[in-house]
């Protein structure tokens, strides 16, 4: 059987039909995910054990058959790779013992510490419908680097920004040094059995101008020339979230091959200026799948219309939540894959 999403990549036609996958499509609005995870003991014990990561991974494929499964892991595992202290408090999210430069880092164990993600993406190569396509990922420096510089979530970045302000110099050899053992992160990923890559840089809209240029556009760059310049050749999809920097020249200059857009970028703009050979990813808003319905069911029309001739991956602007009902993505699935309107 052909593998439509990874197809989609080397063709010249767009499919009638848009392959599909979600953001976050295994997690908590899943009863059979919260069963797992309560069984893998934590949130980061479930990505550490490579059985259970598969198992999870493979649910939503199971539920819905998607044309792309996402490797069950997260971005601060790299953090963590690294020697920075990484836990997740129940109900609240992740935290990490603050760090401020490159120097209190070390990569010697980084592969190491990384093998159970290797191994569950491994074993999904060989559990895995043979259409449908295994996507590895990393979060791009940037983003990485804010929760590395605050120690948690935060909703403006302002630590790793004031960081930027105080000692630039410092700031640019910490994003480097991320963008590198990234590269090395995803090319192991490849060989371990991903198909496709994806770049999650979902705080690109708290940086502008310069800022942009040196911290979201340059490191996600030096990544894929990596991968490019160690002959890794499958797709790479950026996701610069939540930006108002030119999308077309985000693409041009990182050299990415898919661009994952969120809710708020006006495809039909998008659609007259980005190259046609660039598949478009997205962008259903994430509420609107909670609430189902007819609504849903228009806003699919007008995703897919508005990109129809063009190489598209219907999937949402940002994470499935928590409270979607698992029957409204069943609803979405159908409706797409019976031609929609
Ligand atoms: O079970 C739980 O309680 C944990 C919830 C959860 C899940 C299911 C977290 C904690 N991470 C994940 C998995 C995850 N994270 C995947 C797996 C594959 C899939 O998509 O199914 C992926 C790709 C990620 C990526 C990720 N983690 C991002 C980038 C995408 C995005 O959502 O913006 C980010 C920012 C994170 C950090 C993170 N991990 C978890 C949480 C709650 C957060 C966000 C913290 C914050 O609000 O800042």
């Amino acid at each position: 059987m052909t593998k439509t999403l990874l197809s989609l990549f080397s063709s010249n036609q767009p499919l009638k039909t848009p392959p599909i996958w979600l953001m976050r499509q295994a997690g908590r609005y899943l009863p059979e995910y919260k069963k797992t995870r309560s069984q893998a003991g934590s949130f980061l014990e479930l990505c550490y054990n490579s059985e259970l990561a598969e198992e999870v991974t493979l649910q939503p494929i199971r539920r819905y058959q998607f044309d792309a499964s996402i490797v069950f892991a997260d971005i601060l595992l790299i953090p963590q790779a690294l020697g920075q202290k990484l836990w997740f408090e129940e109900g609240e999210g992740p935290r990490l013992d603050p760090i401020q430069s490159a120097d209190v880092l070390d990569h010697k164990d980084l592969h190491k510490h990384l093998a159970p993600v290797y191994e569950t993406l491994s074993r999904l190569s060989k559990s895995l419908p043979s259409e449908t396509t295994l996507i590895g990922f990393a979060g791009a420096p940037w983003t990485v680097a804010s929760y590395m510089v605050a120690g948690r979530g935060t909703t403006d970045q302002a630590p790793a920004k004031a960081l930027i302000q105080a000692d630039r110099e410092k700031f640019i050899n910490l994003i480097k040094y991320l963008a590198d053992v990234t590269s090395d992160y995803l090319e192991r990923q490849v060989y371990s059995g991903a198909e496709v890559l994806q770049i999650f840089e979902s705080w690109a809209g708290s940086l502008s101008g310069n800022d942009f240029e040196e911290f979201c556009i340059k490191p996600v760059h030096r990544i894929v020339k990596t991968l490019r310049d160690r002959g890794i050749r499958v797709p790479i999809i950026g996701f610069p979230r939540a930006t108002d920097y030119d999308l077309s020249t985000y693409v041009k200059e990182t050299q990415i091959n898919g661009l994952s857009v969120d809710q708020h970028c006006n495809l039909e703009r998008l659609a007259a200026n980005l190259d046609k050979d660039i598949v478009i990813q997205g962008n259903m808003a994430p509420e609107v799948l909670v609430a189902g319905g007819s609504n849903m069911y228009s806003e699919i029309d007008r995703i897919c219309n508005m990109l129809q001739g063009r190489k598209h991956i219907f999937n949402l602007g940002h994470g499935i939540v928590p409270q979607t009902p698992p029957e409204h993505v069943a609803d979405m699935v159908h409706y797409i894959r019976k031609g929609h309107k």
